[in-house]
């Protein structure tokens, strides 16, 4: 398959190639989702050379590090801490691992495996379909639920290889809206998907009011804190499919950013490829099958007044394995504004670092007009001040 430009179906001496069979329909819906891609990775493993589209600069390379060590994140027993048995040792794990790069995984964390295997399962059946429903359900420009092929719908550079399904849950309604998203976005016949997702979703949002839980006491932070900050939480839940890619040293499967978001609980297959920047190279997260890798987003940094660390991290792609990840980012509610806890505002530990937000106005910048990086926070306050969203981002 090929990357086609819908409106190269009328100047076949676009840069980029066309599938024949699937020119027509496929620029038709393209149109109609007014996506100028679409993306057709095994296509475009038969063309000599990589579009350039997809070539990242030579320092975003994974041949740039060739990153072979490991992370050596902690692996954190949740059951025993949610038990009491070792809530202090769990606190302390979790403490330095987030004072340095903010990443850890969770084990005992009580979520069925079956439920992680027909999510795999389920989100395989998302991305089989063909071109044409995949492009019907394009995510639209500024949002975040949807179908996008190397977000392309959203990037004309640096694009990654990969393939992401996205949809937004809140979990406080009585409808179950994830149901309610796969039966009228995919398909009636994609019910069954809906609840799967619908009970994934349900799993991660109890995974991560736990997790908040054992960030706060190992913070210092009265324990509920953030549970209660989050119980209303409105999370995103994306599945990223990467294929097998033979232009590997030069192509990128998710680019190097930080999570926006305020909490990342992510499960990767067991082909590898999530890798963390941190002491100045970039370092490889080892899949463990029966674990949740967990990370601190841009949003808990600010909660924690700047302490916990928000990292730079990226998916390398394989040359012969298809990857896969489910990735569910926690998010507060929209309007509720952001600041860090008293315990964490006395003095010893310092003045505010970062004026009051909330999640809404960095969702809007960071879909709208940036693409997430380590600089993320500092510009999107700029922007703030900047946009009459804020007459002054006071401390
Ligand atoms: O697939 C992975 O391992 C990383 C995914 C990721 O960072 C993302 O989707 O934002």
């Amino acid at each position: 398959m090929s990357l086609v430009m819908a409106d190269s179906i009328s100047s076949p001496s676009s840069t980029i190639l066309l599938c024949p069979q699937t020119t027509t329909a496929a620029a038709a819906a393209a149109a109609a989702s007014s996506q100028p891609f679409v993306f057709y990775p095994s296509l475009l493993q038969k063309q000599p050379d990589l579009p350039k589209e997809f070539i990242w600069p030579n320092n975003d390379h994974a041949a740039a590090s060739q990153a072979v060590e490991e992370l050596n994140e902690p692996i954190v027993d949740l059951g025993s801490f949610l038990s009491g048995e070792a809530t202090a040792v769990a606190a302390q794990l979790v403490r330095e691992a987030c004072l340095n790069h903010g990443f850890f995984q969770v084990t005992n964390h009580g979520v069925n495996p079956d439920l992680i295997d027909a999510a795999y399962e389920e989100a395989g059946k998302i991305f089989e379909l063909p071109v044409n429903r995949k492009l019907r359900m394009t995510r639209k420009p500024g949002g975040v639920s949807g179908y996008s092929g190397a977000h392309a719908d959203r990037y004309s550079s640096n694009l990654p290889w990969k393939e992401t399904f996205s949809f937004g849950f809140s979990g406080s309604e009585e409808m179950p809206s994830v149901v309610e998203y796969f039966r009228s976005v995919v398909g009636e016949e994609f019910e069954r998907s809906g609840w799967v997702y619908q009970r994934y979703c349900e799993a991660m949002k109890e995974l991560s009011l736990e997790i908040m839980e054992l960030l706060a006491v190992s913070l210092g932070v009265e324990k509920t804190h953030f549970r209660s900050f989050f119980e209303d939480s409105s999370s995103i839940m994306r599945c990223n499919l990467y294929p097998p890619c033979r232009n590997e040293r030069l192509a990128m499967g998710t680019g190097p950013h930080c999570d926006p978001t305020s909490l990342t609980i992510l499960h990767q297959d067991q082909v590898g490829g999530l890798q963390v920047f941190a002491g100045g190279r970039w370092l490889t997260v080892k899949p463990c099958r029966s674990a949740f890798v967990i990370n601190i987003g841009d949003t808990f940094m600010a909660l924690s007044n700047g302490k916990y660390k928000s990292c730079l991290h990226r998916a390398i792609v394989n040359r012969e394995r298809e990857r896969r990840s489910l990735v569910y980012f926690v998010c507060p509610r929209e309007d509720k504004v952001v600041k860090p806890p008293p315990e964490l505002l006395c003095a010893e530990l310092g003045l505010r670092q970062y004026p009051d937000f909330t999640w809404s106005d960095l969702l809007h910048f960071t879909q709208s007009h940036y693409r997430a990086d380590e600089a993320t926070l500092k510009s999107f306050f700029k922007w703030l001040m900047s946009s009459n969203r804020v007459d002054d981002c006071s401390m």
